[in-house]
């Protein structure tokens, strides 16, 4: 039985960490389902990641150069690909992950505006060509997304970039998912956490190797 990556992405406060417990939970108690669920993140995923989440996120006026950012962003990635995902999805494992690849061309491209070129080859570099079976991309207006977060508490880094920024970020991931219909699919994450939950698990229960457990 092969592994199946299926991904979670969107803006600040979208509830991928929200949508991904509850997704596990559902998983693993679905009738019939004997693979394992996994659930791992973006930045820090591994020890070493979690030292680099550290460096990219944690000290909110710390100066990070977008090159020295995009490449963090790489370093952690690639570290997690070939240390956790892979060997998971290897063993036929489901693992559900807070971002990936799209991250960074929303965040880094759209955001920062680096070249799509320079961030697929980083990308590429880092997965080793790895995409996710599925993303669910969680919608939200940004400045929603960034109310809820600042009700958690004090803002990291990237939390306190401009507001134009991150509408560029939600610009990026609405563009990616017109270019990749098949693998990226939108939810309204403007709903009740119950409601966006019942439709994951409806399109979930669309797919053949769901179906077939
Ligand atoms: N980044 C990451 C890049 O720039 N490039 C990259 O390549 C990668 C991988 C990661 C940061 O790094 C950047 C993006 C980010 O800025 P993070 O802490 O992981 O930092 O940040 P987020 O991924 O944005 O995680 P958050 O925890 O901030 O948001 P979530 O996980 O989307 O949301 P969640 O589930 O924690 O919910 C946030 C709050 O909203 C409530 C929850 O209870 C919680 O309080 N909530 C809802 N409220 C109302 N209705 C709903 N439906 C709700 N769902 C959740």
């Amino acid at each position: 039985m092969s592994g199946k990556f299926i991904v979670f992405e969107g803006v600040e406060g979208a509830g991928k960490t929200t949508q991904i417990q509850k997704t596990a939970d559902w998983l693993q108690n679905l009738d019939g389902n004997h693979q394992s669920v996994v659930i791992t993140r973006e930045p820090g995923g591994t020890e070493l990641g979690r030292q680099i989440r550290q460096l990219l996120l944690n000290d909110p006026n710390s100066w990070v150069g977008n090159r020295t950012e995009l490449l963090l962003y790489g370093a952690d990635r690639a570290q997690h690909v070939e240390s956790l995902i892979r060997p998971h999805l290897d063993r036929g494992d489901i693992v559900l992950c807070d971002r990936f690849t799209d991250s960074t061309i929303a965040y880094q491209g759209y955001g920062r505006g680096f070249d799509r070129s320079e961030i697929d080859r980083v990308n590429q570099l880092a997965t080793g060509g790895l995409q996710s079976d599925l993303t669910f991309w969680l919608d939200l207006d940004v400045t929603i997304g960034l109310q809820r977060v600042l009700l958690r508490g004090k803002p990291d880094r990237m939390e306190l970039a401009t507001l134009d920024f991150h509408q560029r970020v939600r610009q990026g991931y609405q563009e990616l998912a017109n270019v990749y219909p098949n693998r990226i699919v939108r939810i309204d994450a403007n709903q009740s956490e119950s409601f966006v939950q019942t439709e994951i698990q409806a399109i979930l229960m669309q797919l053949e190797w769901i179906k077939n457990h």
